[in-house]
């Protein structure tokens, strides 16, 4: 059966050839596709209107197939108050189904987008209608929840004022939504990945390069592992994007010397951690996933992939560069910060490549040096895949080839390649909320083990990769508080992401002044922990937000409900 776009390529071949105007989706060079602007419009009011489609999509040197939302990537930001309501109308043009997952809301579950846990999803040629009230404010965003679309341009920002504003003062706003481009269909990713080919992976440390010394380089042969497994996917497939716009798209955002300007910065992308920077400018982090916290001066900060931060930055006249290097190193977005239209900064050159750690093989209670230079790998690989540590209800098998032997809480620890810099920089443990808020003791705990097998690309939550709604949920009861510790047994950091609600970290802070969050990073062969009041009733989907480790069945349903 022909596909709706193979129609219409063929029903513009045919009007070419009969010499019959063209219809205006099929003029240009795009195969009959429309072609996705740059950016977004703003949309507002208690009716929000969106449409989802096929495009095509340029960013700096790349181009080829993408989705747009009312044919811009990103989609629109939407911009509500709080309490207001609003009615989001999603219309789907794809030939396949779509969705959308307004991340970090808090809503009645039936609207939170999941299609097979939440709804059944959007068929095409239908409209959905998503209604609730708008409980909060912050800097959010939303995207599809439908296969991989994510990764082609289906997410947006999403941003609501509150009510009253009583955060610290500020001139003039940026929305930075940071994401990937790659023409490369996401289903030949996942291809790729699950083959092990360490296909994007140029960096591989390799004999004589002289970065690694020799007796490492031995270890960690020994163990079958590369420790510049940092990122699964690289600069060498994606182009990073700010606002849409790759660094030779040149975009730039406008302030006057002496504003104030605040930068809420959304991470978007499907599978990159950046490292955020503005030579030369302190930021004040005011905001976490959309939550308020005591101002924090950094020079630095790394985002996790579906994490936000709001900083406010006050910079000098002139250019100023916004770099988001990926956390690998292998590329970076790059936009200016100018008080002079047509005056831009210039790129910095990319750092160094980083390394894996004893720490990040969980090893971290173990009383070597973080450097391993004597180690046995031999020994180490055996430890390292010893399941009998494991407690009783994670399930072993093929799916968990890593073990870590002794993982620690890293909350301290700022992120791969930030640890070593000579500057300030962004730590959980530093994180305060802004206003105290209730929070009572602990009821029960639970461990949840992120587990994996790297070669054969599949992930998991305590060894049981998802595959559809099951009868063993995470079982949550209505407003019961829970302290939830994650057990990171791979190599990889995990961004996992509890829908429908705010969790607060365990990370120092006393009990009211927790901050609050959606998503939190797990770093290799480490622990993290939160407390969390289940107080949102319904099913809700628990998961990494590395678009491929969730495909790859790191994802859970977690449902609330009253005690029977
Ligand atoms: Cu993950």
């Amino acid at each position: 059966m022909p596909d709706r776009r193979q129609f219409i390529r063929s029903t513009a071949a045919l009007a070419a050839m009969l010499g019959l105007p063209m219809p205006g989706w099929a003029r240009g060079l795009n195969g009959g596709m429309p072609s996705a602007a740059r950016g977004w419009g703003v949309l507002s009011g208690e009716d929000i209107h969106l449409a989802v489609g096929d495009a095509h999509f340029t960013a700096g040197s790349r181009h080829g197939h993408a989705i747009a939302v009312n044919g811009t990537i990103p989609g629109p930001l939407i911009r509500l108050t709080e309490g207001q309501r609003v009615r989001l109308h999603v219309t789907n043009n794809l030939a396949e189904d779509t969705s959308i997952h307004w991340h970090g809301l808090l809503l009645p579950f039936q609207f939170d987008g999941v299609p097979g846990v939440s709804f059944p999803g959007i068929r095409p040629g239908e409209t959905f209608t998503y209604e609730f009230p708008i409980r909060q404010a912050g800097t959010y965003w939303w995207h599809s929840h439908s296969e991989l679309q994510e990764q082609i341009g289906h997410y947006g920002p999403l941003v609501i004022d509150p009510a009253h504003y009583h955060g610290p003062a500020f001139d003039r706003e940026h929305v930075i939504l940071l994401s990937e481009f790659t023409p490369t269909h996401p289903h030949e990713i996942m291809r790729k990945l699950m083959r092990g080919e360490h296909h994007y992976n140029y960096q591989m440390p390799t004999l004589g390069d002289g970065s690694m010394p020799q007796a490492d380089r031995l270890m960690w042969a020994q163990m079958r592992m590369n420790p510049r497994d940092i990122l699964d996917v690289t600069g060498a497939e994606y182009s990073y994007l700010i606002n849409g716009h790759a660094p030779e798209d040149g975009l730039e955002l406008p302030f006057r010397a002496g504003e104030r300007v605040r930068l809420r910065i959304i991470n978007g992308s499907a599978m990159t951690f950046f490292n955020i920077r503005i030579p030369g400018c302190e930021m004040v982090v005011v905001q976490a996933d959309g939550q308020d916290v005591a101002p924090v001066p950094v020079d630095e900060f790394q985002i996790g992939v579906a994490e936000t931060y709001d900083v406010i930055v006050t910079p000098q006249d002139g250019a100023h560069g916004i770099v988001a290097e990926s956390m690998d190193r292998s590329g970076m977005a790059f936009a200016t910060l100018t008080s002079h239209a047509g005056h831009k900064a210039d790129p910095p050159p990319l750092r160094d490549p980083v390394t894996l750690t004893m720490a990040d093989m969980g090893m971290g209670g173990m009383d070597h040096s973080a450097h391993g230079g004597s180690s046995d790998g031999a020994a180490m690989d055996h430890s390292m895949r010893d399941t009998s540590l494991l407690p009783d209800h994670v399930a072993t098998g093929p799916g968990v080839d890593m073990v870590a032997p002794m993982p620690v809480d890293r909350m301290d620890y700022p992120g791969l390649g930030l640890d070593t810099v000579d500057h300030r920089v962004l730590r959980y443990t530093q994180l305060r909320a802004a206003t105290s808020h209730p929070a009572p003791a602990p009821e029960r705990s639970m461990e949840i083990h992120l587990t994996g097998n790297m070669e054969r690309y599949m992930w998991s939550f305590d060894g049981r990769q998802f595959h559809a709604v099951t009868d063993q949920p995470i079982r949550f009861a209505l407003n019961e508080r829970v302290r939830v510790t994650l057990v990171n047994n791979t190599m990889m950091a995990h961004p996992i992401h509890l829908h429908g609600h705010f969790f607060e970290l365990v990370n120092g802070a006393q009990g009211p002044m927790q901050p609050k969050k959606h998503t939190v990073v797990v770093q290799p062969g480490s622990k993290a922990t939160f407390d969390l009041t289940a107080d949102e009733p319904g099913d809700w989907a628990f998961h990494c937000h590395m678009l491929y480790h969730m495909h790859g069945g790191m994802m859970q349903v977690v449902t609330v409900r009253p005690l029977a």
